[in-house]
């Protein structure tokens, strides 16, 4: 079997049979060369402590990235609820570790094929970091032309924003996935739009971007509301006309 539909069915596969109480829809799976000079440039965009794919895995030659877009269920949830979702704050831990799940599906497969793979290991630190991070998987997955990011800074693939990434280097070349030419975000098209910034509970959004820090105390607040889940989330704005998808 191709190396790439390898990948995908493993992807796919898992998504379709996660054993979690979360449901995705079909998981979308781009890819970009490690030594795309776009990975440059993000340092640069990000913050300097943004790794580089080389400086994580030296051999890598692929950045393959992946999103597991929930139900729609679950975004009409928390789209009809001004309060915290108790359903999406599993979603997060839940999709979290189903993509580790993923990650070492794939380091396993792609082993017996002689194909090295290396997952970046992300630890959000804001005490000693803020938000500072030394791999974005949303800046992945733009590279790997998986979508374009909308105002409130999340990133709007073909399935929507609902949905969460995850990344793996890997020793083999495949050929990447064309960005896409058009935005997704309705109001940087030109059109009427703004949901995420009046759904913001936070008044986190606005159109000039995000603040960080409201958000952040937020999704902290909704973290004691459901101490039992122990998880960061909130994604009232990942729940407007560009949840599901792109157009
Ligand atoms: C730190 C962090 C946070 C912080 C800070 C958010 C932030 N935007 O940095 C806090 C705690 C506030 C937070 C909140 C949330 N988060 Co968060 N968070 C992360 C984390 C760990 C890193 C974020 C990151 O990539 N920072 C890097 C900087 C650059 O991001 P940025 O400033 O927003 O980027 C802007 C520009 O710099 C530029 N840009 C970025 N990259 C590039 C690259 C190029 C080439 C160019 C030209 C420009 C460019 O465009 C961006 C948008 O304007 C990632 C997991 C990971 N390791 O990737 C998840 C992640 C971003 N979070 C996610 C989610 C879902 C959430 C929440 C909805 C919470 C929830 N789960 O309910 C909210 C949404 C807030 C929002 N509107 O963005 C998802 C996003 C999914 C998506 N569709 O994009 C991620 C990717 C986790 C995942 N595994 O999927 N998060
Ligand atoms: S809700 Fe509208 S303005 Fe906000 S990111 Fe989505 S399409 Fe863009
Ligand atoms: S996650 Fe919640 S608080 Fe943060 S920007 Fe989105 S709507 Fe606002």
């Amino acid at each position: 079997m191709e190396l790439k539909n390898k990948i995908e069915n493993i992807i796919k596969e898992t998504a379709a049979n996660p054993g979690t109480e979360t449901r995705y829809r079909e998981p979308l799976v781009g890819y970009a060369s490690a030594r795309d000079p776009i990975f440059d440039e993000m340092k640069k965009v990000i913050c300097p402590r943004n790794l580089h794919p080389e400086e994580i895995f030296p051999e890598a030659k692929t950045v393959v990235s992946f999103f597991l877009p929930f139900e729609k269920e679950l975004v009409k949830l928390n789209w009809r609820s001004r309060e915290p979702v108790g359903e999406w704050i599993l979603a997060k831990g839940e999709t979290d570790c189903l993509i580790g799940e993923i990650n070492e599906k794939l380091k396993a497969e792609l082993a017996k094929e002689g194909i090295k793979a290396v997952a970046p290991s992300i630890i959000f630190d804001y005490k000693s970091k803020g938000f500072d991070v030394s791999w974005s998987h949303k800046s992945a997955a733009y590279a790997a032309g998986l979508g374009t990011f909308g105002v409130h800074h999340m990133l709007i693939t073909r399935a929507g924003c609902a949905g969460r990434f995850g990344t793996i280097l890997i020793s083999a070349e495949i050929p990447p996935t064309l960005r896409p030419t058009e935005e997704f975000c309705r109001y940087k098209k030109g059109e009427k739009c703004l949901v995420c910034v009046d759904r913001c509970p936070a008044g986190a959004l606005t159109i000039k971007g995000l603040d960080k820090e409201k958000c952040f105390r937020l999704l902290q607040e909704n973290a004691k509301a459901f101490p039992e889940l122990n998880q960061l989330a909130c994604g009232k704005c990942a729940t407007g006309p560009c949840a599901l998808k792109s157009r």
